[in-house]
């Protein structure tokens, strides 16, 4: 590809609802088939008998037009006659599991328990959805993210649903990670030598991007990646916009600024995108910042964050090359 066209492969890695917004935009923005999505499974947990990918499933719910806009998470027009007639069985009802949303775990179940991937799972479901960009979990293998809190350590679901992000966290490990292999697809993603550009979307860094990194070899293809490597930051005007971001980061004794995110993907990241309510951070990122609206309320936002976001993508590697011209002819 010729650094000055403006098409080409583009990777987004991304954790659930705040994360899947850009996913979308991107999506429309792009032609089909350019967009691959790398998906945090660290939240994936077996409930009922059944095994959950919330994240996989925001991604793929909002890309197939399907999410309920309201929470973000499930399927829209759901119907909740399951949960009612657990409850009614005395089974657990802290994790909202809808009727139409029902179908997709036991699907997956069934792919899974038959011998298939969840890599293989995603990729058919993409088809069966009619969904116009790759969907790839980071690994196939089981990544657990585990919050150790000042009461317990507990499983992300049972701290982010059950117990609403309520205890004090005080680290954050991802069990079964040092073994676990990237899914297949991932690194060759990742260290295509024409890609456009890798967007990591504005999830929560250590609940969702975290997890992704640390699968053994994503963290070193993404810092090796020829592409700008750009973070969109979750952070707006000290706030996260939704979630436990900035919660985590205050318990975490970190400041909720453009800063700390800065520092935290350090030596990965080439280039920052921030909200314009932050816009005063810019100058002291010591990176490319572009400063713009991040905040997405609907489709028109995602959609004019995405271009700006790979039109910012498109000028750093003019830059860059520009650059190596240069150098070479001097
Ligand atoms: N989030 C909630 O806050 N409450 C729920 O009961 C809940 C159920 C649920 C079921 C399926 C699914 O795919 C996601 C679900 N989520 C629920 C969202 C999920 O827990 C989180 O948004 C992600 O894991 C964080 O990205």
């Amino acid at each position: 590809m010729k650094t000055s066209e403006r098409t080409g492969q583009v990777v987004a890695l991304c954790g659930g609802i705040g994360g899947a917004k850009l996913a979308l935009g991107l999506s429309r923005v792009l032609a089909p088939g350019e967009l691959s999505v790398i998906v945090n499974t660290g939240d994936d947990f077996e409930h009922l008998g059944l095994h959950i990918s919330p994240d996989l499933d925001t991604v793929l719910y909002t890309l197939a037009g399907l999410a309920d806009p309201e929470r973000g998470w499930g399927r829209a027009d759901e119907s909740w006659n399951f949960m009612q007639a657990l409850g009614r069985l005395g089974g657990e009802t802290w994790f909202n599991l809808g009727d139409r949303d029902l179908a997709m775990h036991a699907a997956r179940t069934a792919f899974l328990r038959a011998g298939g991937t969840l890599s293989a799972f995603a990729a058919d479901t993409v088809r069966k959805l009619g969904i116009h960009a790759h969907l790839v979990p980071m690994s196939d293998d089981a990544v657990r993210t585990i919050i150790e809190t000042d009461e317990d350590d507990l499983p992300f679901q049972h701290y982010f649903v059950r117990r609403r992000c309520d205890p004090v966290v005080k680290a954050i490990r991802f069990e079964g990670a040092r073994s676990a292999k990237p899914a297949p697809g991932v690194l060759a993603l990742l260290t295509n030598p024409t890609l456009r550009a890798v967007i990591i979307c504005p999830s929560n860094p250590y609940l969702s991007v975290d997890p992704i990194l640390s699968v053994p070899g994503i963290r070193d293809a993404l810092s090796s990646s020829r592409a700008p490597v750009i973070v969109v930051s979750p952070i707006i005007g000290g706030h996260a916009v939704k979630g436990p971001t900035a919660k985590i980061m205050k318990e975490l004794g970190l400041s909720v600024t453009t800063e700390t995110i800065v520092a935290h993907y350090r030596g990965l990241i080439d280039a920052l995108v921030i909200d314009r309510a932050d816009g005063g951070d810019a100058a002291r990122a010591g990176l490319p910042v572009l400063v713009t609206q991040t905040l997405m309320k609907d489709v028109v936002d995602r959609e004019r964050l995405a271009s700006a976001v790979l039109d910012f993508a498109d000028d750093l590697r003019l830059t860059t090359s520009e650059m190596e011209r240069a150098s070479a002819d001097a």
